[in-house]
């Protein structure tokens, strides 16, 4: 059993990209954040992400958003808002499709201050 346990450890230990998971690592802006204006919404992943589906959600419901980023897969997605974005709460949902093919999905939120 002594074999095993140090197999599973050493799995542990590899980086994760062994894993063919792509994971979003960063966003701007970023989660639980604060912000003044929002001129560009960006997710930086670890491995290319093929961002299929996006969506912003503020207090008047849903933001018009212009992809910048095509469905390649990129490290860094990006998106703009069409307009200004006023006060208020807001939540950034995406999903996609992660360098091995999984589906992924993740969201983050940030506050346009007053
Ligand atoms: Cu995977």
């Amino acid at each position: 059993m002594r074999l095993k346990s140090t197999a599973i450890a050493a799995l542990l230990l590899l980086p994760t990209s062994v894993f063919g998971h792509s994971k979003a690592e960063q966003t701007t802006p970023g989660n639980n954040t604060t912000v003044e204006t929002v001129e560009m919404i960006e997710i930086r992943f670890d491995d290319p992400m093929r961002v299929t589906a996006i969506s912003l959600k503020g207090p008047n419901g849903d933001v018009a958003i212009v992809r910048e980023t095509g469905l390649d897969p990129v490290t860094e997605f990006r998106a703009t808002p069409e307009s200004a974005m006023g006060a208020g709460v807001y939540q950034f949902d995406w999903r996609g499709l992660a360098a091995d093919g999984h589906p992924m999905q993740g969201s983050f939120s940030f506050t346009v201050a007053e």
